[in-house]
């Protein structure tokens, strides 16, 4: 039996549903999700394994037109990928037509060698016709390997997509034990997931501005739990009380439903302290940002 393996981004604007795919592939939260863009913030790698192949995903920050240091860096890792790996997913949404934000990343990768597989993400949300003519005007304006129609958020046609992919792999090793699924430490996913329920929970501007470090996680001694101290950043005293809530509310809603995802990912009993922290401009402050892991 010859074994493939390779590397594949997903590329994308924001809120199309990379991460979502990432995950589904994978079988479990990796990358967090929201319906607000810029989500996403670092690469992230998840692994899938079959006997026959191993295939390492890449999921990237949304591309689009940087405004701050972080959005430079954001823009920059996902750009830096794309030259290296096997095979591009440009995954796409539900819009009625090819967009300017589309048209950019387009226009990007015509530079680019690797094939690209278009995926047409969100099906489950469009008829057939409108399917046809999204389909037909892709296939006019872009050079794809493939088009692929899924939907990951309900799981549909995701074998489909996986077995396109195949064919773009070399032959090559394994290069991850075939049960590990992403590089991402714990304490970085832990934090990313309390990331996720504050953009869940706090509106408007506040969570663009929040960044979350996991300042300790531990095993409490003899019992099957586990303690976690995350701090959570922010840029104003105000953007802090927002996130605070009358009588704590807000923030106690973060953390219990951050618990309960942090649970599921490591398989015990959590209990989660959050304090909440103001870090003026740290998204330009070059320290902060590879303090948090941003580099
Ligand atoms: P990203 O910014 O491209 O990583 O997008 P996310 O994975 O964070 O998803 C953005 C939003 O789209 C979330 O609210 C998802 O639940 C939603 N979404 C993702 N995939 C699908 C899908 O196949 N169908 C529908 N209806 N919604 C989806
Ligand atoms: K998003
Ligand atoms: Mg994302």
């Amino acid at each position: 039996m010859t074994f493939k393996s390779g590397f594949v981004t997903i590329i994308g604007r924001p809120n199309v549903g990379k991460s979502t795919l990432m995950n589904e592939v994978v079988g479990q939260k990796i990358a967090i999700m929201s319906d607000k863009p810029q989500t996403t913030r670092n690469k992230i790698q998840s692994v899938y394994t079959e006997n026959d192949f191993q295939i390492v995903f890449i999921d990237t920050p949304g591309i689009h037109k940087p405004k701050h240091k972080l959005g430079d860096y954001m823009l920059k890792a996902a750009k830096d990928t794309l030259g290296e790996v096997d095979a591009i997913l440009f995954v796409v949404d539900d819009s009625t037509i090819i967009g300017p934000g589309d048209a950019f990343i387009m226009e990007e990768l015509k530079e680019i060698d690797t094939p690209v597989i278009l995926v047409m993400n969100k099906i489950d949300k469009m008829n057939q016709e409108q399917f046809n003519k999204l389909y037909e005007a892709y296939k006019a304006k872009g050079n794809f390997a493939d088009i692929v129609g899924i939907s990951a958020l309900e799981r549909a046609n995701l074998d489909v997509l996986i077995n396109k992919i195949v064919e773009f792999l070399p032959v090559g090793p394994q290069y991850f034990p075939a049960d590990m699924i992403t590089d991402q430490p714990e304490r970085l996913i832990v934090a990313e997931i309390i990331r996720e329920k504050i953009l869940h929970y706090i509106h408007e501007e506040v969570p663009h501005g929040v960044a979350v470090e996991t300042a300790m996680m531990k095993k409490r001694e003899g019992k099957d739990i586990i303690d976690i101290h995350a701090t959570i950043y922010c840029e104003k005293k105000s953007h802090k009380g927002i996130i605070i809530g009358k009588q704590g509310r807000k923030l106690k809603g973060v953390g219990k439903s951050a618990r309960e995802d942090i649970e599921k990912l490591l398989g015990s009993k959590v209990y989660l302290e959050l304090w909440v922290k103001i870090k003026e401009d740290w998204r330009n402050n070059q320290n902060t940002l590879k303090t948090l892991g941003y580099e």
